[in-house]
This record gives C-alpha cells, sequence and structure tokens, in this order.
C-alpha cells in the first residue's frame, strides 16, 4: 500500500516520537474511547510513552474497555490545564476533527508547540498543516486506525482486536449504519480470529441496563408525547428525574433512540434539565428530515439528523413552543414534497 504524503508524515512523526497522548472529544463514546484503547495497546508493542487524555472519565459502560483491553493497565487522565501537565511530543485526536471540542487542550497544546494529529471518520477538512489520516467513508474511526496499524505494521494482538472491534460495533450499532459497503463486515471478519469473547463487548456496550437505569427509561417513556399524527415525538425530563433513579444524563440518549424507534415518528425532541433552569435540548430526524435550522434558531447546532442547543433561563414549555411550529413545518414540507 502506497501511503499519501499526509499519511506517511503522521506514521514517520508517530515513529520519531515518545511520549503521545490520546484524547477524544468530550462526552466520548465507544468509538473514540476503544480507538483510545486500541492505540495505547499498539504503542506499547512500539514502546512508546502513552497517555489517554480525555474530557471526563470514561462514563460506566465503556470502563471495560480499558480493564480487559489490554495486557497493561491503561491510565484516563482527565485533561486540566490549570494543572499544566508535562507536554507530551504529540496528541492524536481521535472521532472528531472539530479542534474547538478540545479548545482547552488545543490552546494549551499550540502554546506549548506540541502537534495535533487527527485520525477520523467524519466530515469536514483538517488544515493542510495538520498532521492527519482521515477517511470520510468509514463508519467508524477504529476502521480509520486499523489502516493506520496496517500501515504502520504493528502486529495485530488480541487486546488491540477486541478495542477495534469494539469500536465498530459500537459506531455501526451492531453493523446497522455501514454505509452501504462491506468494509465493516470485512474488518470484522478479519478481527473477530482474535477476539475471544465478542458477545461479551456487545453485552458491555448495549446490554448495560440496570433496574434503577430501566426504571428511568420506563418514566421517560410514559412521560414522552406523540403528536401530529404519531410524527412528532416530545419528552421532557426535569432533573427530578435523573434524581430519582439515580440516571446519569447520557442516559437520555437511549430515550429519544427509542422515540425514534417509532414507525411513525419523523422527529424526536427531547429537552433535558442539567442544572436548574438551564435545559439541553435534542433533537433527532429520520433520513430526509432535518432538525438542523430549529437547532440553529436557538442558537445550537450539529447536523441534519442530529443537533441540538443549550437554553439558559427558560422553562420547558416557552423552548417547546417555539420550536414546534418548526419541526412540524418541516414534517409536513417533507411528507408532501
Ligand atoms: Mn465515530
Amino acid at each position: 500500500m502506497s501511503l499519501s504524503s499526509k499519511n506517511a508524515a503522521l506514521v514517520d512523526k508517530i515513529n520519531g516520537v515518545k511520549t503521545i497522548w490520546l484524547t477524544t472529544h468530550p462526552q466520548a463514546d465507544g468509538d473514540g474511547l476503544a480507538c483510545q484503547a486500541a492505540m495505547t495497546s499498539a504503542l506499547f508493542e512500539l514502546g512508546k510513552n502513552v497517555k489517554v487524555m480525555n474530557f471526563e472519565a470514561p462514563s460506566g459502560k465503556y470502563r471495560f474497555l480499558f480493564e480487559r483491553a489490554t495486557g497493561r493497565k491503561i491510565t484516563v487522565a482527565v485533561f486540566d490545564a490549570d494543572l499544566d501537565p508535562a507536554p507530551p511530543d504529540l496528541i492524536i485526536l481521535f472521532d472528531t476533527n472539530d479542534f474547538r471540542l478540545i479548545e482547552s487542550m488545543a490552546t494549551w497544546a499550540r502554546a506549548r508547540n506540541v502537534p495535533i494529529a487527527v485520525l477520523d471518520h467524519h466530515q469536514g477538512q483538517t488544515p493542510p498543516e495538520t498532521l492527519a489520516w482521515t477517511d470520510s467513508e468509514a463508519a467508524s474511526s477504529g476502521e480509520v486506525l486499523l489502516t493506520l496499524l496496517e500501515a504502520m505494521k504493528v502486529p495485530m494482538t488480541a487486546a488491540i482486536a477486541t478495542a477495534l472491534y469494539a469500536s465498530l460495533v459500537f459506531d455501526t450499532q451492531n453493523f446497522r449504519f455501514i454505509r452501504a459497503s462491506a468494509r465493516s463486515h470485512i474488518m470484522a471478519a478479519k478481527l473477530l480470529p482474535l477476539v475471544t469473547e465478542p458477545e461479551k463487548i456487545h453485552e458491555s456496550l448495549f446490554a448495560n441496563l440496570t433496574p434503577s437505569k430501566l426504571g428511568f427509561i420506563a418514566a421517560s417513556l410514559a412521560a414522552m408525547r406523540i403528536e401530529a399524527e404519531g410524527t412528532l415525538a416530545v419528552v421532557t425530563l426535569p432533573k427530578t428525574m435523573f434524581l430519582r433513579y439515580a440516571a446519569d444524563p447520557s442516559d437520555s440518549g437511549d430515550v429519544i433512540d427509542m422515540a425514534l424507534n417509532v414507525n411513525s415518528v419523523k422527529i424526536a425532541l427531547l429537552l433535558r434539565e442539567d442544572e436548574s433552569g438551564r435545559w439541553k435540548v435534542s433533537m433527532r430526524s429520520k433520513r430526509g428530515f432535518s432538525v438542523l435550522s430549529a437547532a440553529e434558531s436557538l442558537g445550537g447546532g450539529g447536523h441534519s439528523n442530529a443537533a441540538g442547543a443549550t437554553v439558559l433561563d427558560a422553562d420547558p414549555s416557552s423552548i417547546e413552543l417555539r420550536l414546534k411550529p418548526l419541526l412540524l413545518g418541516e414534517i409536513r414540507s417533507k411528507m408532501t414534497s
């Protein structure tokens, strides 16, 4: 395989340095974290000093990646510019190319001349001077990382294969979102001979309900309204709901996913109170319907099928009242077109 000059430059850089941090976007998910676990094992093989440096501790369902996926313990540190840690020679950012998401680290690194390389599968351009290994046709960052590790001729170990397999099943949601390509399945076929208990990975990522979380989901679904001839799902989750069930804010992701699994629902709207009077608005839509401009109307952003905003000093019914005409307008215009 011949490498583009940009890809070759990243390989040279990794080979030439000693200390590397691996980071990913805040509210890290199974793709970014699994890439970090796989890359840590790979860099251990190459004799590098590696540190996973994130913006929060990984949530419980992802911890297995750092416990089981390697023979050596992986330390996951939380970045704090004020502590001014000893700078590494290189930082690799996984699963996003948006430096605004890691602004505190990017600013800190720039002042210390630490380069940040990108390994990602999202749309978007990295600046020409940025070291990068990207493929926007890949269904997961893990798939992109596998090509890097193959190019670097890193021997495939059980630890690396297990973590890459976790990235793959997470980001494709069990091979559902494969971008109409066989690449995810081909990758799985390559990795599986080295993955001892693949079903355990599926269990950790997807079958991680607890009785209290089930209670939270049941109460959230009971509070959900399905309106406009079944096309719009709306759910409001006050902070008290999270406290009652000891639920994590990220647990609301399962609720909005379920709303969109209703066959008639085109758009799902979730309002979550993070602090008193501070509401996180999340919207999801089926293919062909966009929630981006509704999010932008509240000063937020995202992309066509998943967007959101944070609204301060508001009550949920007034937010809903502002959004509903936009969302219903979107549903009507796309359903009649
Ligand atoms: Mn991803």
